[in-house]
């Protein structure tokens, strides 16, 4: 079966609707097909200050929701990323074929160092995309399911790949990236042109997933919207309806045209009460398996250390290709 390989950082204690739609989703669907590598990417979390024991505590939270969400352990390798050293390793490869220029060409490096202002940034912050790269072609996956802002690290990561295939050896496969349009980027509730964020958006332009489900209903009435009345898709004129809509439609399976049918001369309270509702819906049994399942350390921890064994063995085995290939002695 064809792989597919996606990560996701610890840090914050719940996902938020932009992941769930843009990427998670997207996993828990393609397990059906491919054989799936999905892991919890601690290694990235800490190229911001992190507190160790909320960042381990927010390790299991992120494993709980992923088996919360439908990604079955006994289908999928679910797995920590800082527990399989050849990421670091590869890393470190790959940054020796990277040149300092096409680094500093990633925009996401340029967003997340604007506010501090470049000099406060760290260097890992800067080398993450290289990092990313590791994660994805130790892997050998087809398909990387992601949002769009992913998609230049994408870009990076087949160019590091084909770099390295043509000075040594064919090694990598160039994967691509698998990116649903519809839901590519979920933006802020209370800023509609913005990409809902857990770093940049305010508590009530992103809904987590684990809010209390009464929260999250109460952001969804109140999210923004335009002066006018009519429930219309249209990214220019009315982007927070359309932000609206796409989650609407993305929730109930429903087309978008049937949705904006549904409520002609019916205005936006109807529409966003129904969202609400439906947003509920999903939002509380999840919640609750949540914390049933982090209510359960050992069981998590099970299935955490049974995804890394068999995470680790492709992982090793590309490693040892790659390090053969560049010159290094065998390790005795
Ligand atoms: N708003 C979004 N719409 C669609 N997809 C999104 N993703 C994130 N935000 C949106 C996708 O979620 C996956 C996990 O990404 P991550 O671990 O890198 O999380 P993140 O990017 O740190 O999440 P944030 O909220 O975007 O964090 P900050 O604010 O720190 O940048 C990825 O596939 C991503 O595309």
């Amino acid at each position: 079966r064809p792989r597919v390989l996606s990560g996701i950082q610890p840090t914050a204690d719940s996902f938020h609707f932009g992941n769930y739609l843009g990427a998670l989703r997207q996993w828990v669907d393609l397990q059906a097909d491919y054989e799936p590598f999905f892991f919890i990417a601690d290694l990235h979390a800490i190229t911001v200050e992190q507190d160790p024991k909320v960042l381990r505590d927010r390790t299991r939270r992120a494993v709980a929701q992923l088996v919360a969400m439908g990604i079955d352990p006994a289908r999928s390798a679910i797995f920590v990323q800082s527990q399989i050293p050849a990421h670091a390793q590869l890393s470190w490869v790959l940054q020796c074929l990277t040149g300092f220029g096409e680094a500093r060409r990633m925009t996401q490096f340029k967003d997340k160092s604007a506010k501090g202002g470049e000099g406060a940034a760290s260097v890992g912050l800067f080398t993450y995309p290289i990092l990313q790269a590791a994660d994805i072609l130790l892997y050998r996956p087809h398909y990387v399911p992601v949002g769009e802002d992913q998609r230049q690290h994408l870009e990076l990561t087949r160019d590091l790949a084909q770099r390295f295939n043509h000075r040594y050896k064919k090694t990598f496969r160039l994967p691509e990236p698998y990116i649903l349009k519809a839901t590519a980027k979920i933006t802020d509730l209370q800023d509609p042109t913005a990409k809902m964020s857990k770093s940049a958006s305010s508590p009530a332009g992103i809904i987590e997933l684990l809010d209390e489900p009464k929260a999250s209903a109460k952001k969804i009435r109140s999210a923004v919207t335009d002066s006018g009345t009519e429930v219309r898709f249209d990214l220019d004129e009315k982007p927070g309806v359309s932000n609206l809509l796409t989650i609407f439609s993305a929730m109930t399976g429903r087309s978008i045209g049937e949705i904006e049918g549904d409520y002609v001369g019916k205005g936006y309270g109807a529409f966003k009460g129904d969202l609400a509702e439906a947003v509920v819906q999903f939002v509380t049994p999840f919640r609750d398996r949540t914390l049933e399942l982090l209510d359960d350390r050992e069981h998590l921890d099970g299935i955490i250390a049974a995804g890394t064994d068999r995470a680790r063995a492709v992982a090793e085995a590309t490693l040892r290709d790659v390090l053969d290939r560049v010159g290094f002695l065998p390790a005795s």
